[in-house]
């Protein structure tokens, strides 16, 4: 059946063994047999610390006195320039398959080893909450298709590191099926080593989907919350209490954290400003402004706040009203718009959704999403078709007209759905419109004033960053050392996808280079310098680091590095004219560059 689970046992030092989840029988899978693990990471397992004793009996003692949890954790040293430094081709194919595979800097991740310290992104206000001890325990549910190890590692070490042990029952990992070679070998013997008991694998035994993966997580928790997280995500300081004290006060509240931004190309964290939860009528969600006056005195930038939507990934819910909230739709596959669905369901059905600026977690926002449907079907499409059928009443309409392939698409069936939602007496969509979410214009919604007034809401971005001024402390030409060669764009100024050469240094604006104080290189105040494999280009600034960050160590001779890439800039031949390109930066034909004023 599909939805039977094999849950992975570890005993002491002797072959892993499988056993059913729902009929509690021992038996071997063949398909599922273990290879001995690539040696690289066998050694690193090896190699494991032990968690810091003193850092358990600390947060113990500090439940005991009422204490948050409020210290850093041993990290290893963050230097996340140096970390991204490709030194040899070994490295360059690390990152290069870690791309296509995860869609992020897997060298830096890899580096940076399973623990971390985070800039503290709270409020100020925040530090001064105490929490009481008496909080209800919590399972955290993360599942998990062909993640990056130590990425994974990485979020079971913080959640371990900065939960309070009393509160977190069990930590429970659901292996949606993973193929990549020995991650499910890797996974169990860490998590065996360091968390025995208070971290569970399990692996589905066919790709699930994250939504059934979670369903089967969810079922096997015993705490009476249920946290469900990414499985790229570190947890900042005290970041369950509050979600956890909300829950406490009202069990019919459902509770997210603030998603902080790790990025993806340098592992950078960030906090993210406070934004909520919205869509729009193709069904993607996004985030949007708070409505004007929500953050009027100071104490409202640590209240909770009320979101129409959430991103889906990371929330808190008590496990009994998960339960009687009709859980998860178990038909929807893979990917997308279960988000939009709980979202719905929640409101419509006698719950609260809320966003809790206390508590802070971070996730790795990616460009693309490295995986897709076996089937090849369009999940995003068919799940998405599944909450307007259910949910929606007539306003499907306008998600139907949206997306004119919707219409013939099939979407299986959702009589069950329709059935809960009968018997859980839920209010219909027109008074979620009404009540939750009234800021949202009607595609029919023709009168300009009401649209110009929600205007200011619309900020039409999956990612949650910052908006900003730019600001310059530097600008200079960048001449190659000993020549007079200096770096222009190949087209004109404000073409986007330009390469790079060099010319002749000539003082015009072609050549003038401004340094902003997050160090980006900005060719005449217009485009960004761009790292790109193998040539760089000038794009449109995007303010997110990463492929657009880059370090010089003074005025001459200094090479100009990407730490996103790990490369330097360079040139193959010293002339007119030549393309820029990026190279290994221990590479001897490197080029070095003078910072001309
Ligand atoms: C966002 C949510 C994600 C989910 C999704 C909509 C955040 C931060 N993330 O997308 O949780 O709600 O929107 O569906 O709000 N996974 C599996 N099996 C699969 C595919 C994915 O277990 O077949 C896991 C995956 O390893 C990851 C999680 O599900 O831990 C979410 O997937 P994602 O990170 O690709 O989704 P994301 O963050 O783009
Ligand atoms: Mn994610």
């Amino acid at each position: 059946p599909s939805n039977k689970l094999v849950s992975l046992q570890i005993k002491d030092n002797s072959i892993p063994m499988f056993t059913t989840g729902n009929l509690n029988q021992k038996y071997s899978h063949k398909h599922l047999t273990m290879k001995k693990s690539r040696k690289i990471i066998s050694n690193d397992i090896e190699s494991l610390q032990k968690p810091n004793s003193n850092i358990y009996k600390n947060s113990d003692n500090l439940i005991k006195s009422l204490q948050p949890v409020s210290r850093q954790v041993n990290s290893t040293e963050n230097n996340l320039d140096d970390l991204g430094m490709v030194k040899n081709p070994e490295d360059e194919q690390i990152r290069k398959e870690g791309y296509m595979l995860h869609a992020f800097n897997v060298l830096i991740s890899e580096r940076m080893g399973y623990n971390r310290t985070i800039p503290d992104t709270r409020n100020k206000l925040c530090q001064q909450i105490q929490y009481t001890a008496d909080l209800p325990t919590a399972s955290v549910i993360i599942c998990f298709y062909n993640e990056h190890f130590y990425t994974l590692m990485r979020t079971v070490h913080s959640i371990i590191n900065r939960t309070p042990s009393k509160i977190l029952k069990e930590i429970i990992l659901v292996d949606d099926f993973s193929d990549i070679p020995n991650l499910q070998y890797n996974v169990s013997s860490a998590i065996e080593k360091e968390f025995s008991g208070k971290v569970l694998l399990y692996r589905t035994e066919r790709r699930e989907g994250l939504i059934r993966a979670r369903l089967h997580g969810a079922r096997k928790a015993t705490g009476e919350v249920i946290v469900f997280l990414d499985s790229h995500v570190e947890v900042n300081l005290d970041w369950i209490q509050p979600l956890l004290t909300r829950i406490k006060e009202d069990e019919t509240v459902v509770v997210t954290p603030i998603i902080d931004i790790i990025n993806a190309d340098n592992f950078k964290y960030s906090a993210s400003p406070l934004v909520r939860g919205g869509f729009n009528w193709g069904l993607h969600f996004k985030w949007e402004n708070l409505p004007v006056g929500t953050l009027a005195k100071p104490e409202d930038f640590i209240k909770p706040i009320k979101s129409p939507t959430m991103a889906g990934g990371l929330f808190a819910i008590n496990r009994q009203f998960f339960i009687d909230l009709g859980e998860y739709d178990a038909g929807m596959n893979i990917w997308g718009g279960e988000n939009l669905e709980i979202s719905f369901r929640i409101w419509m059905c006698g719950g609260k959704l809320e966003m809790i600026p206390c508590s802070r977690v971070g996730h790795v926002f990616r460009q693309r999403r490295p995986y897709g449907d076996p089937d090849g079907q369009d999940t995003m499409l068919y799940n998405s078709l599944r909450v307007a059928y259910v949910w929606m009443d007539d306003y499907k309409d306008y998600y139907l007209s949206q997306r004119p392939e919707a219409k013939e698409a099939k979407f299986g069936d959702v009589s069950s759905r329709i059935q809960l939602r009968k018997e859980l007496k839920c209010k219909d969509f027109d008074w979620y419109l009404k009540n939750v979410y009234p800021e949202l214009a009607l595609p029919t919604d023709n009168d300009q004033r009401l649209k110009n007034k929600w205007a200011a809401l619309e900020q039409n971005v999956y990612q949650p960053w910052h908006s900003r001024k730019r600001n310059y402390i530097n600008r200079y030409q960048l001449r190659l050392t000993n020549s007079t060669l200096c770096l222009q764009s190949k087209k004109d100024l404000k073409s986007k996808g330009s390469l790079l050469i060099v010319k002749s240094c000539l003082r015009t604006k072609q050549q003038i280079w401004y340094e902003t104080d997050k160090n980006e290189l900005v060719l005449a105040q217009l485009l960004c310098l761009q790292a790109n494999d193998p040539n760089p280009i000038l794009y449109k600034c995007h303010e997110m680091g990463g492929d657009q960050e880059w370090k010089h160590k003074g005025e001459s001779k200094t090479p100009i590095y990407n730490m996103a890439l790990g490369r330097c800039l360079s040139v193959n031949k010293k002339e007119s004219g030549a393309l820029v390109t990026l190279k290994i930066c221990t590479d001897p034909s490197s080029s070095t560059w003078d910072l001309v004023r």
